[in-house]
This record gives C-alpha cells, sequence and structure tokens, in this order.
C-alpha cells in the first residue's frame, strides 16, 4: 500500500483518539504508541514511554511522519513536566535523526503564550513571543525551541501547532475564541505532515471562528483551510455561561493555579 504511515505519540489521549480515526478514514495508516494499549483502530500499537529510546527507535522505523501528541496536557509537578514533556520530546527528536525521518508535527499550546493579553483589534501572529503561564506552558515553549534547534542543526521539518481547546465543544465563553473542533484538526495535521511542507512552521491551531483572537494566516500557508466555527454553539454557551474569571489573557485561568500544582 501507498498510504503514507503517521506515528502518533500520545494516541491513547483524549485528542490522539479522535485523531487516529479521522487520520486513518483520510487516507494514512497510523503506529500509535501510548502508556496504555488501548487505542482503538490504528493499524499498529506500541505500548511504552515515549522517554525510552528503545521503544521510540521501534516507533519511528519506517514512518513518514511523527505527530507528537504524547505528554503531561495540563499542569503537573516539575518533574513529570520535565521529564514526559522535555525530556520525551527529546528522546523523540534524536530517535528521528537516527532513523532518518524527515517531518515531526508538534503539539504545542496556547499556553506557551498564556500571559499573552487578548488582542483588541488584529489576531495575534503565530510567532507571538513565549509568555508561559504555567510548568506546562512552559514545557511547550522548551519543545518548540527544541525542535527549532532540531531543525536548524539536524535538518528536520518541524510544524508546531499552538493548539487551543481542542475538544468536542467549545467549554466556555473563552472556548468560542479558542476551540478546534476534531474534524479541523486532522485537516491541520493532514496539512501540516505534507512532504512539500519543509523547514520550520509555526502555527495556531484553532478553528475559523467568529470571534477567534488568532490569526489563520500561517496555517492557511501550508495549506490548512478550517472549516468549523464556534460560533454555532455561541448563544447555547452563553446563556449558560457562568462569570468567567479569566482576565484579559488568551491562556484563561492556568495562571490562577499554583505553579506545579495539578490543575
Ligand atoms: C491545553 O494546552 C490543554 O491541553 C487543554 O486541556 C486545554 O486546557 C487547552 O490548553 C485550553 O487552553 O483550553
Amino acid at each position: 500500500t501507498d498510504r503514507p504511515l503517521l506515528l502518533v505519540t500520545g494516541a491513547d489521549g483524549g485528542l490522539g483518539r479522535e485523531l487516529v480515526s479521522r487520520l486513518r478514514s483520510g487516507g494514512f495508516r497510523v503506529r500509535a504508541l501510548d502508556l496504555t494499549a488501548a487505542q482503538g483502530g490504528a493499524e499498529e500499537v506500541l505500548t511504552g514511554s515515549v522517554t525510552d529510546p528503545a521503544v521510540v527507535d521501534r516507533a519511528v522505523a519506517g514512518v513518514d511522519a511523527v505527530v507528537h501528541l504524547a505528554g503531561m496536557s495540563k499542569e503537573r509537578a516539575w518533574p513529570e513536566v520535565l521529564q514526559a514533556n522535555v525530556h520525551g520530546t527529546w528522546v523523540l527528536l534524536e530517535a528521528c535523526v537516527r532513523a532518518g525521518i524527515g517531518k515531526v508535527v508538534f503539539a504545542s499550546s496556547n499556553h506557551a503564550v498564556g500571559l499573552t493579553g487578548r488582542p483588541d483589534g488584529d489576531p495575534l501572529a503565530a510567532d507571538t513571543p513565549f509568555r508561559p503561564d504555567s510548568f506546562y506552558g512552559w514545557s511547550k515553549t522548551a519543545g518548540e525551541s527544541l525542535c527549532r534547534l532540531f531543525v536548524d542543526r539536524a535538518g528536520l521539518d518541524v510544524v508546531v501547532l499552538r493548539i487551543g481547546s481542542c475538544f468536542p465543544h467549545p467549554g466556555g465563553v473563552r472556548g468560542l475564541a479558542t476551540w478546534m473542533s476534531y474534524d479541523d484538526c486532522a485537516r491541520l495535521v493532514t496539512a501540516a505532515v505534507a512532504p512539500q511542507v519543509t523547514g520550520w512552521h509555526c502555527v495556531w491551531g484553532v478553528s475559523a471562528n467568529t470571534r477567534r483572537w488568532w490569526s489563520l494566516a500561517e496555517g492557511e500557508a501550508i495549506g490548512y483551510h478550517p472549516q468549523d466555527d464556534s460560533e454555532r454553539f455561541a448563544a447555547e454557551v452563553l446563556a449558560t455561561a457562568r462569570p468567567e474569571e479569566d482576565d484579559d489573557l488568551v491562556g484563561g485561568d492556568f495562571h490562577r493555579t499554583p505553579l506545579g500544582e495539578p490543575n
């Protein structure tokens, strides 16, 4: 078969499971890696940690691209964040270089720039400078800059996705700006893994929300054309919204949790 083979790390997470099924129906073969073995639907399933070089060497062997979702997805104690998010990303990038894998898609987060103010006018560019709001957000800045090092020093091609809120529905008022539908996430990853997308790219992972704060231009430049808009949920969200203590920051309330305490 000539369907491209993708390694998805963290394939058994909330986003991973949704993405694997969509990538498969979109014409990819998927090798799934996670700590748990429950990944439904992937052609190949590997159980183990992204911090284990022997596991990761097996995981990357022969793939056309890697979609790196593995790691802590929220605030955690420093050692956990460092090990899973930072060390795990280093182990993965090293394995890609050893195996001659060219393309990595790195799941970063809006929390890398979470203390940035919400814009009044023009949407924020995808290369908005680091302003992490948590150890978690910091770990994403570390992952992004580690990816950049491997682009510049080892010739990898990396697309960094600064993902907003990828859930079935926008969770609240903030989500009307930050939501990315699972279908748009699959569209974004499909664009990012295309072989003609080379070098370094950093794009927002967000749907075409009427109320978004973030630019779609960088995504469009790599062929990401989102189809969904959170506006269809707006009336319902606004009718049931609790007042949010979100301040005026893109990362919402992450900065209210003490550093290193699970949120
Ligand atoms: C993230 O980075 C988290 O992984 C996710 O659980 C949400 O909190 C999201 O950001 C968000 O900002 O809504």
